[in-house]
């Protein structure tokens, strides 16, 4: 059966850009519920860690130093099928690629300052939940 959590990030371009309230409302219209939001920037061994499985690929350096550069919005977000759904209102990872009407059709640059983060599975989401956020920031 489906998860009904994921994990996102709004990453440094969304915030630079002003861009994080047109996001967070396309995220709660299609129905996602927020369980825990923060400012924060993540440390360089945060984002090494956070992109392990991306270590040996040949944008992992880019892609540490642009996660680390500023603020990000991380979020845990509830609903049926988090996951699935959460992908499909984010579009595909390069926004030349992603359909109308999603974030990174939207609001993402290229394929490296694409805007948001979505887990890729239920196991990973969990993860990533607890990665970022303690039981105590729980609502
Ligand atoms: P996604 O974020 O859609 O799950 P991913 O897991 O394949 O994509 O890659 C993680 C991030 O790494 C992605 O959001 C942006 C960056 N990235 C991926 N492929 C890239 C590439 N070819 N050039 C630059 N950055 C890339
Ligand atoms: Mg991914």
């Amino acid at each position: 059966m489906s998860g009904t959590r994921t994990f996102t990030m709004l990453k440094p371009d969304s915030v630079e850009s002003g861009n994080i309230g047109n996001i967070i409302q396309m995220i709660t219209d299609a129905g996602f519920s927020i369980k825990a939001m923060k400012l924060t920037q993540l440390s360089v061994s945060q984002a090494q860690e956070f992109y392990a499985v991306h270590a040996e690929r040949p944008f992992y350096g880019e892609l540490v130093n642009y996660m680390t550069s500023g603020p990000i919005v991380a979020a845990i977000l509830e609903k049926e099928n988090a996951v699935t759904d959460f992908r499909t209102l984010i579009g595909s990872t390069d926004p030349a690629e992603a359909a109308e009407g999603t974030i990174r059709k939207k609001y993402a640059e290229s394929k490296g300052r694409n805007a948001v983060h979505g887990s890729d599975s239920d196991e990973n989401a969990e993860i990533e939940c607890n990665f970022h956020f303690g039981v105590a920031e729980l609502v």
